[in-house]
């Protein structure tokens, strides 16, 4: 199946330049209006002042698209979570049906592949849960990245994830987490988890030579490119915590689970914090965007 490609993705591509695929869960249901516009927006601006050309990727009336415009990003703003959270296993349903879909970091990448976008910056990606031993939730977005070749730049993983497992079941897969200038894998609101990473990279330059090596090597899947957290945009883990450890009771408490789990403790963190957490979401988001660009910039040349 094609990718329709907005006029600008798809004259970059033809070109060679370089390009950055966004996801569109993030707007739908990672933030709450008008902030998820306004986000979105300034994200494509940061690629673009970085030299690269933004592909938002969402599914709209059941076409895959690559690059939204600005009507549809306002729509899949204000639309929030009547807008169906889309992952793999999702796809089928929404092109089936004819129906606008946000894609997780597992489906962008996927669509990702298929139009030929090699870049890809999210905030955080998704992993393996808390308690996963008990609820088997692990996100898709793991799956995904044995089988997508795309670069993933993330500001490592959610906090409210178990992140020893999620590094443990990446190792399984045989996905190389590269920490962007460091050592540690960061821990999404907080630079530092206190986890290593198994190899660092300090150029845009040498994230691109993995990932040509990569699949140069004949090795299916994806480049995880931890970034952690502006210095000063950070909540240091000992102040989270407590705040994620509530969030968590609270979804244990109303039974809520699946897919909304994600989208609840980030808005119920938002809530506690004041929106502390949604101005270090907003400013992780930026800054992977802008080293996106950059890897995206290096890989095109
Ligand atoms: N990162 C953010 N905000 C988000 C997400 C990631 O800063 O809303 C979304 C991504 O779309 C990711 C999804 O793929 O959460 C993971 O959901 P789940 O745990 O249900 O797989
Ligand atoms: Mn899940």
């Amino acid at each position: 199946m094609n990718v329709i490609l907005s006029p600008e993705v798809s004259s970059a591509m033809s070109a060679g330049r370089p390009v950055v695929a966004l996801e569109s869960t993030i707007i739908a249901h990672g933030m709450a209006y008008p902030a998820n516009v306004e986000t979105a927006t300034a994200v494509e601006q940061v690629v673009r002042f970085h030299g690269a050309v933004p592909a938002t990727i969402a599914v709209i009336k059941g076409k895959l698209k690559a690059g939204l415009s600005a009507e549809e990003i306002e729509m899949f703003g204000k639309s929030g979570p009547e807008i169906m959270k889309v992952s793999v296993r999702d796809l089928p349903f929404v092109v089936g049906r004819g129906l606008d879909g946000a894609t997780t970091v597992a489906a962008t990448m996927r669509i990702a592949a298929m139009a030929g976008i090699p870049v890809f910056a999210t905030g955080g990606m998704g992993g393996v849960h808390r308690g996963a031993g008990e609820t088997f939730d692990v996100s898709a977005d793991l799956t995904e990245m044995t089988r997508s070749n795309v670069a993933l730049i993330t500001a490592g993983a959610k906090a409210i994830l178990d992140l020893p497992l999620t590094l443990e079941r990446l190792e399984t897969d045989g996905v190389p987490v590269v920490g962007y200038r460091t050592g540690e894998f960061p821990a999404f609101y907080s630079r530092s988890s206190g986890l290593k990473v198994p190899m660092r990279a300090d150029s845009a330059e040498e994230v691109a030579g993995i990932m040509r090596s990569k699949w140069a090597l004949g090795l299916t899947g994806a480049v995880i490119v931890a970034n952690p957290i502006p210095e000063a945009d950070e909540i240091l883990a000992a102040e989270i915590e407590p705040v994620i450890a509530a969030a968590l009771q609270k979804t244990d408490r109303l039974g809520i689970s699946g897919k909304d789990v994600t989208p609840f403790l980030l808005a119920e963190i938002a809530k506690t914090t004041k929106g502390r957490s949604l101005q270090a979401n907003i400013a992780l988001v930026k800054n992977n965007a802008k080293v996106a660009a950059e890897i995206a910039v290096a890989y095109a040349a």
